[in-house]
């Protein structure tokens, strides 16, 4: 039998076999990878030949141009949902949506070819533009998403071409391995090795044999109450809050560190780190605040800050009358507004280059960052600081100020309970309620504790260390069998106790007791 013959169409082209659609969506991803992938290697290479301003790869852009322009109710939800991991879900998210975009778009190639190579070189545009609306990014820092994207459309223009003559699409599962294998060691190789990461390294490392010069600090035995679950009166620097805009952490080389005053300035002044280093340094006890910390939250710390005051700074520079605030900028285009008073009274806003004796962690602003005691740190608490602009309200705002965040935050005096915790079980007998209140650059005077419907009774407090920190507290409670609400309120030194009123953090700091409700035996 010849009926059935293929030479009774012998004039149409021989059709590509149908390839499933998985295929197709599988090959989007693998170009999406080599896409990002060399993008990242590429980049971090500027970086390291100093072609770059420092950005970062496509996807942190991405999720840096995302938060950036997150409305705040998103905000508040990425923070109250996965707390100082928000910008990890936010990577995540990143990526996972771009891996369905991509397989998306690997499917469309697969049927039609061009089609799927425009929208793909699309999502390149959107990731070059991302890249392009960072803070400090030149037209050489698109570079990297320009030669990742055209390798990826190389990858997809040809395993989903029609699979006619020898040359085909190959053999898919090879062109899988290997072009996942590539992008995902390339991807790699540039986050961890590129860029400037290992000059900041040794950058900082440096730091540490380097001599302190100013005077030590002694914090006073007595300031830690060593209770069994309070927290210590310094928090180690491993279990500080991290708050901060920034997807990917900017790793510095002090070397190339400068910090310059601009604005209403008689002269503008610029230091480097050496410089810098040359100065008498301080150290100081400052208790960091967030303002999106919530009653009986955990987003404050205290640590022994070692730097230079600002103020020394802004005078070399000499602010002119009629300015009432310094605008601080990071590396990364965070920026904060803080009344210039308090970064030219005699309080210790630093130029901190220390943290608990150790150089800045990269997380908390190597190589510098400002510390300002009395204000919440979205106002004043600048990590990777980079210029400090002297001008007014009037005339400029900050990064969280149109975001629905007040453009002055001093800390509201307030008390927490962290021991014991709520809902716990606790035997019947003497029990120590212990926290911590502040009130920073006021000092606490007094705090009291109440039991249920009992009196406010006095607290016993910690030995005063510094009025710019928080202060341990510790009762002795006679506790019997039952379930009891243990509430905390604070006084400053003034005498003035903290608003009872529950107030949320939005747009200025939470107020509100704490309370907690523990099980008697
Ligand atoms: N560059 C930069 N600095 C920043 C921020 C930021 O987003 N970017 N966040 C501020 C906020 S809101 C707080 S509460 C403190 C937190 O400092 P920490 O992460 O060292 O605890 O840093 C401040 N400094
Ligand atoms: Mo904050």
């Amino acid at each position: 039998m010849t009926t059935t013959s293929p030479a009774t169409r012998p004039e149409t082209a021989p059709e590509a076999p149908a390839r499933p659609l998985w295929w197709g969506a599988l090959d989007g991803v693998v170009a999406g990878l080599l896409t990002v992938g060399i993008a990242t290697l590429v980049a971090s290479f500027l970086t390291a030949v100093g072609q770059s301003s420092g950005q970062p790869a496509p996807i942190a852009a991405v999720g840096g141009a995302f938060i950036d322009r997150t409305p705040p109710w998103l905000k508040d939800f990425a923070v109250s949902t996965f707390g100082t991991n928000d910008k990890r879900a936010l990577l995540v998210g990143t990526v996972v949506v771009l891996a369905l975009a991509c397989a998306a778009i690997g499917v469309l190639a697969a049927r039609r070819l061009v089609a799927g190579l425009v929208v793909f070189a699309v999502v390149g545009v959107v990731g070059a533009a991302a890249v392009l609306t960072r803070p400090g990014a030149g037209p050489v820092d698109v570079l990297p998403t320009i030669v990742g994207t055209a390798i990826g459309l190389w990858f997809l223009s040809r395993a989903a071409a029609p699979a006619s003559g020898a040359s085909g699409a190959g053999n898919p599962s090879r062109r899988w391995v290997i072009g996942g294998a590539v992008g995902a060691v390339a991807a790699y190789a540039g986050s961890a090795f590129g860029g400037d990461s290992a000059a900041a390294t040794v950058s900082r490392d440096a730091l540490r044999t380097a001599p302190l010069t100013g005077t030590k600090l002694t914090v006073p035995a007595g300031a830690d109450l060593k209770v069994p679950g309070l927290s210590p009166y310094i928090v180690p620097n491993a279990d500080f809050y991290r708050i901060d805009t920034a997807i990917v952490v900017p790793r510095i080389n002090a070397a190339d560190w400068k910090l310059k005053v601009t604005g209403m300035v008689d002269r503008e002044v610029e230091i480097d780190w050496k410089t810098l280093q040359s100065k008498q340094m301080q150290e100081a006890l400052v208790t960091l605040t967030c303002v999106s910390n919530e009653v009986g939250g955990n987003l404050i710390g205290n640590a022994v800050w070692t730097g230079w005051p600002v103020r020394e700074l802004l005078a070399m520079a000499g602010p002119k009358a009629g300015a009432d605030m310094v605008l601080q900028t990071s590396i990364d285009g965070f920026t904060a507004s803080t009344p210039l008073g308090a970064l030219t009274d005699d309080r210790n806003a630093l130029l901190a280059i220390r943290m608990n004796g150790e150089p800045l962690p990269f997380e908390h602003g190597f190589p510098v960052r400002v510390v300002v005691p009395g204000l919440y740190g979205y106002v004043s608490a600048t990590k990777w600081v980079t210029e400090l602009k002297v001008t007014t309200y009037a005339a400029d705002v900050a990064y969280w100020t149109p975001r629905g965040w007040s453009a002055m935050g001093p800390i509201k005096t307030a008390s927490r309970i962290d021991v014991p915790q709520a809902g716990a079980v606790v035997k019947a007998g003497t029990v120590a309620v212990a926290g911590v209140a502040w009130a920073q650059h006021t000092g606490i005077s007094k705090v009291e504790v109440q039991v249920d419907q009992q009196p406010w009774t006095q607290a016993r407090l910690a030995a005063d260390a510094s009025i710019d920190t928080w202060r341990q507290w510790v009762y002795e409670w006679q506790a019997t069998p039952g379930s009891h609400d243990i509430r905390v309120r604070a006084y400053d030194a003034k005498g003035q106790v903290q608003s009872p009123l529950e107030a949320p953090p939005a747009p200025d700091g939470a107020t509100g007791i704490h309370v907690v409700n523990v099980r008697v035996e």
